[in-house]
């Protein structure tokens, strides 16, 4: 019994898995861990009744699995309440309006900009302010069952009776940062705005911290993420510009404008032909062709009627300037697997390498033979196992960035091309970069941006006079 329960403590999956649980992680078990864990745990049972008990077995095992956060010992929670109280009864009628609410997030000890989730969480909206009674009850609610800060916002911000987060379920948090962070303040007279920042906004939280595609937030999604880390700097950096994973005013600006060129009818929507004319064609029409197949796309009527919504835009225009990061591999990944069989074949490769080969001797430059390609490629990657490759192998090489160019940008792909493969390994080095790539094209874009709209103050429709 003793080997046995030795040897899974040995197990390294296992290991992992209970050290994740151990740290609060809120996710369902896969079953096999399931039985494996009873295994484990009937066995330490067992060790107790045959064995003569030493002190580390006759512990019990201490709860590890804490979905809501682990709960921290000694909180008052009274106490807590009635430093709340005492804030409410600086209002009159010991009512907070939204204004107020700034005063209420730091009596609960949560960063400021908690302040709007807090006020329409106990039922600000319907009356457009919050009684100390109807508060009291929902925020001791919240620390009766949330135990850390993921939990709490994700409780806050949720719909009732769901345990993650939606697109639409942003919203009101956001308009409220829009409404009263200094650093947005410009944008109070531009009120057309704001839904298109808000949007922005909601892609990339998105984009970077619902790893799993579903469109919906976990408590575990939001844990791992630096979303919460993000929300708590607003406070203390007045210039949102400097917040570059997600609230950045800048970024938004660049992407608006980059989508404002293709949609010529300004409808909200571009087709393939819009598209297309991205980075002067640099993308080939293959591949345009699989944006819009459905696969890497939200909105379900992209394939039936043929048009790219802003929103999905967003996330096109950020995996296409930074193919390094998690979510843009898996992207291109999805996109160059045709058959969605979770491995890129060697038809698959040689189909987009086809159009390449066309447009680079339309240029002309004699392209490389696909067999020599697709060697260089191989060598690249690395892949785990011979000539198939997955999306592990393209996370784990830091130059998918080359693969996929060399596969279907032909503009990057000279570009690489013409660089020194010793510099070209240095740029797989992603750790320890001070920009991403994503960073570096969104300030240099803003940059020009503004150099062409001061050069032509008579460009003054759409996103012109926003900067
Ligand atoms: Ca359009
Ligand atoms: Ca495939």
């Amino acid at each position: 019994m003793r080997m046995k329960e030795l040897s899974l403590r040995q197990d390294p999956d296992l290991r992992k898995e209970l050290a994740l649980l151990a740290r609060g992680c809120d996710f369902v078990l896969p079953s096999r861990f399931k039985k494996r864990l009873r295994a484990f745990q009937q066995g330490q049972a067992q060790v107790k009744k045959e064995e003569p008990i030493t002190p580390a077995l006759s512990e019990s095992i201490p709860k590890f699995y804490f979905p809501r956060g682990r709960p921290q010992a000694n909180l008052n929670i009274d106490n807590l309440i009635s430093k709340i109280e005492k804030i409410f009864s600086e209002f009159p009628n010991e009512r907070a309006t939204i204004e107020d609410m700034g005063k209420v997030a730091k009596a609960c000890e949560c960063p400021l900009y908690w302040k709007g989730p807090l006020f329409y969480a106990a039922g600000g909206e319907r009356t457009g302010f919050v009684s100390v009674h109807k508060f009291v009850a929902m925020w001791r609610k919240v620390l009766q069952t949330c135990h850390d800060d993921a939990s709490k916002f994700l409780h806050l911000l949720a719909k009732p009776g769901c345990n993650y987060l939606e697109q639409e379920d942003f919203r009101q948090f956001l308009m409220d940062v829009v409404n009263s962070h200094p650093g947005l303040a410009f944008l109070k007279e531009a009120s057309g705005f704001h839904n298109r920042y808000v949007n922005t906004v909601t892609q990339r939280i998105f984009y970077n911290v619902n790893r799993s595609w579903t469109g919906k937030i976990t408590q575990f999604e939001l844990r791992k993420s630096s979303f919460l880390q993000n929300v708590a700097l607003l406070e203390e950096e007045e210039d949102v510009n400097h917040l570059t994973e997600y609230f950045s005013y800048e970024h938004f600006y660049v992407i608006y404008c980059k989508f404002w060129e293709l949609d010529t009818d300004h409808d909200l929507f571009i087709d393939q032909r819009d598209l297309a004319r991205h980075n002067d064609h640099a993308i080939s029409l293959r591949m345009i062709e699989r944006i819009f197949s459905g696969t890497v796309t939200r909105d379900r009527k992209v394939k039936k009627q043929g048009r790219l919504s802003y929103e999905d835009f967003v996330w096109f225009l950020i995996s296409e300037e930074d193919k390094k990061t998690e979510t843009s591999i898996e992207y291109w990944f999805r996109c160059m697997d045709l058959d969605g069989d979770g491995v890129l074949s060697m038809y698959e490769l040689q189909y987009f390498y086809e159009e390449q080969c066309q447009r680079l001797e339309a240029m002309p430059v004699e392209p490389l033979p696909f067999e020599d390609c697709l060697c260089q490629m191989l060598d690249l990657v690395r892949p785990e196992v011979p000539g198939k490759i997955t999306l592990r192998d393209l996370k784990r090489c830091k130059l998918s960035h080359i693969f996929f160019d060399t596969f279907f940008n032909i503009e990057k792909y000279l570009e690489h091309e013409q660089k020194d493969p010793f510099s070209v390994l240095r740029d797989g080095e992603t750790e320890g970069q001070e920009y991403s790539d994503w960073e570096r094209y969104a300030a240099e874009e803003y940059d020009t941006l503004v150099e062409e709209e001061m050069a032509n103050e008579q460009y003054a429709d759409g996103c012109g006079s926003l900067y």
